[in-house]
């Protein structure tokens, strides 16, 4: 099981890789290339792209080097990885949730669009072996929720972002 220390390490960049495509700016290829669901609407929608992927991978693959750089812990750098691409999966996993329930991209779903990436990475860390406390997991959310709250004002405000959530 990871320590809370481990913990947070691994999990700062998983918010690294769902903060930054957003920088994109409304560009980028759609991974689902426009495909719509058996219901008739999209697969994922026009948010979720290629480029927003591979942004999301390298800059937070960047800040898991640099935290295991800095604690000289292999671990952090693999994990750290992990719960990158886990928190990238879990924010397309909450896309196609919301088309399944006829939301257009970018229209709110409370809670899901604060903690879809949360989830996703401490699951993706769950299945390699690498458990987060129940405890700390719970305890790290509403921090995580309101870091997920701030920084998507923020971007709306500096026009990167069309909706503040
Ligand atoms: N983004 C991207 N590729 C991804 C994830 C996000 O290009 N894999 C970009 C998109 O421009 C997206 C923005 O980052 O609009 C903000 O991400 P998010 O809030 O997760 O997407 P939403 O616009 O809310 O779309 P959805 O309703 O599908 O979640
Ligand atoms: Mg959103
Ligand atoms: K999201």
């Amino acid at each position: 099981m990871l320590t809370p220390t481990e913990t947070v390490l691994v999990l700062l960049p998983a918010l690294a890789a769902n903060g930054s495509p957003v920088l994109l700016g409304h560009r980028g290829t759609p991974i689902d290339g426009g495909r719509r669901f058996i219901d008739g609407r999209p697969l994922l929608g026009p948010g979720k792209t290629w480029e927003g992927l591979a942004l999301g991978t390298l800059y937070g693959s960047i800040v898991a080097l640099l935290l295991a750089s800095l604690t000289c812990r292999p671990l952090i750098l693999w994990g750290g990885i992990a719960a990158s691409l886990g928190a990238l999966i879990g924010d397309m996993l909450a896309a196609f949730i919301k088309r399944r329930l006829g939301l257009e991209r970018g229209a709110p779903a409370p809670v899901l669009d604060q903690l879809d990436f949360y989830s996703g990475a401490l699951l993706l860390l769950y299945t390699l072996g690498l458990v987060v406390d129940p405890l700390t997991a719970v305890l790290l959310a509403p921090a995580v929720f309101m870091l997920h709250r701030a920084t998507n004002i923020a971007a709306n405000k500096l026009r990167l972002k069309q909706v503040p959530w």
